[in-house]
């Protein structure tokens, strides 16, 4: 037997000084519809994610709580992989930057790193503003004459010797990198702000600290710290074991590079440019694409702290309780930040999602095909009686459908691979609204049209199902019992089980209710 292809896909791993909200479920969820279809189409599947847990910001925030860091770690990773549970979300591995697993491998890339020479000791100088314990550029320095903008005190000269990335070696490979594979980063509007920032020439980038202390310790010399963007980029190659030495005894080497590492758009630099360059200084293969999506705001304002606007876990999940967890992934993917621009959460936007594409698309095609079929056929899928009706050809709008879908999963275009999936949905309706089969039931005469309608609904509904699973997988559990089919493409069968076919042809159909109606918007 030939192994399946694989497909490895990640989230960013986040950091435990805050708690989730709506933009952690968002590319946790965005991965999750795509990792499930992969499942689908037949690919051997990794689906990673986890959380970041080292750097200045996490320690500063358990110190403000008088805790240890790791306290604060172990808490907010609770949340997030509470998160992870609460919904249904199916990867196969919780990856945490403070795991052994991960920090001897960091620390055994690092090492690599020095022996090729990709990594240096250095001393860097700069404006120093000891109150706020940060570098200023020297333009900034001079702007404010040399003192501190905040305390008034003079900067201070200072130097300090880091380790360093000679991320500027890296240069033309990487511009090569970017020609030779368009796809690398996308959407297209953010492959071109990147390559944009490259052709302004890299420089090299210190990858130590010395200031602060929660961090992977930098190998042979305990004094630095491994800056925490390095640190955390290595768990793509970390959770796979890439740098252990146990002759991939987990199994999971097979899945490396990845096809997609999806993102938000303020990290594309790092996962763009430092990591691809980082791994052709380790001599490892690089990844297939960086999707990196836009942002959600809150009801026209951007999500902060001080506005204390955040939609938290409290207020996705009373979401979830009005319309239930399909109608959030639906709503996530749908209307949200992909591409980019970036989107709105609007209660009312979300109310009238719901009702349009689900109530009265999914739900009420559902609905309308089970139920005549009940009614006329006492609930046994007639045979398609071959009726010909002219300019309808429900068979070629299936099969374009799921051309549309398998094109825009590959591309990560999810949006558009629902469209597909609803779009084969509106036209079934539009089909029973121009065939008429309410009418054509009350002549006796006319039985073979009328088993041709409800056949060709009811296998159009089926793979419609199947194109929809992944992003309302109970909801098409649910359709596909009262249709009575399983889904069974464990072997790669996604093509032929979303073929048009008579299969349904005398099997059972109950009638189901998939969305209920609900009518005061919820203001959440
Ligand atoms: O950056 N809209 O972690 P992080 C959409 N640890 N997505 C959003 C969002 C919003 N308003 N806010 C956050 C880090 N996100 C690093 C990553 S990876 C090697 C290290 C999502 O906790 C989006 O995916 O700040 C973004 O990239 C990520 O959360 C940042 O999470």
């Amino acid at each position: 037997m030939t192994a399946r292809p694989t497909a490895y896909i990640t989230t960013p791993i986040y950091y435990v000084n805050d708690r989730p909200h709506i933009g952690h479920a968002y590319t946790t969820t965005l991965c999750d519809v795509w990792a499930r279809a992969m499942r689908f189409a037949g690919r051997d599947v990794f689906f990673l994610t986890g959380t970041d847990e080292h750097g200045v910001k996490v320690e500063k925030s358990a110190r403000e709580r008088g805790i240890d860091p790791q306290a604060l770690a172990d808490e907010n990773a609770a949340e997030f992989e509470r998160v992870l549970e609460v919904f249904g979300l199916t990867n196969d591995d919780f990856i945490r930057t403070t795991q052994s697993r991960h920090v001897r491998q960091v620390q055994a890339f690092v090492k690599r790193l020095l022996e090729m020479d990709a990594v240096y000791l250095g001393e860097f100088e700069g404006w120093y503003d000891e109150g706020q314990e940060e570098y200023v550029t020297e333009n900034r320095a001079r702007e404010t004459d040399y003192t501190s903008p905040i305390s008034g005190r003079p900067l201070v000269k200072a130097t300090e010797k880091n380790y360093y990335f000679r991320l500027s070696a890296f240069q033309e490979r990487l511009e090569a990198f970017f020609e030779a594979n368009p796809g690398f980063v996308r959407p297209e509007a953010r492959r071109n702000e990147v390559l944009g920032r490259l052709r302004d020439g890299l420089q090299d980038v210190p990858i130590t600290r010395t200031n602060f202390s929660w961090g992977i310790p930098f190998p042979d010399d305990e004094q630095h710290v491994i800056y925490v963007w390095i640190d955390a980029l290595l768990n793509y190659a970390t959770a796979l074991g890439m740098a252990e030495d146990d002759g991939d005894a987990g199994g999971r080497h097979r899945y490396w590079p990845a096809d997609l590492h999806v993102i938000g758009k303020e990290i594309l630099w790092f996962h763009a440019v430092i990591w691809p360059a980082v791994l052709m200084a380790l001599d490892l293969p690089l990844p297939t694409c960086v999707y990196a999506h836009s942002f959600w705001i809150s009801e026209g304002q951007k999500m902060s702290k001080s506005l204390g606007n955040f939609i938290d876990l409290p207020t996705i999940e009373r979401y979830m309780d009005t319309y239930g967890l399909d109608a959030w992934r639906w709503y996530m993917v749908v209307q949200g930040p992909l591409g980019a621009t970036d989107a709105d959460f609007q209660a009312a936007g979300f109310h009238e999602t719901y009702t349009t594409d689900l109530v009265n698309t999914v739900g009420n095609c559902a609905s309308r095909t089970t139920a005549m079929i009940g009614k006329y056929f006492d609930g046994v899928v007639p045979a398609d009686a071959g009726t010909v009706f002219e300019g309808w050809d429900l068979p070629g709008a299936a099969a374009t459908a799921f051309e549309r879908w398998t094109a825009a999963m590959a591309t990560f275009a999810l949006d558009d691979a629902c469209e597909a999936a609803i779009g084969l949905l509106r036209t079934v309706d539009a089909f029973i609204n121009a065939t008429e089969p309410f009418k054509v039931a009350k002549d006796e005469s006319r039985r073979d049209e009328l088993a041709s309608i409800l056949a060709r609904c009811a296998e159009a509904v089926r793979i419609a199902s199947m194109l929809l699973s992944p992003i309302l997988p109970a909801k098409m559990a649910e359709l596909r019992a009262a249709l009575s089919i399983d889904l069974d493409v464990a072997n790669g069968g996604l093509a032929e089980q979303a073929a048009w076919s008579d299969r349904l042809a005398g099997s059972t159909v109950t009638k189901v209710a998939l969305f209920p109606r609900i009518e005061a918007p919820q203001d959440a």
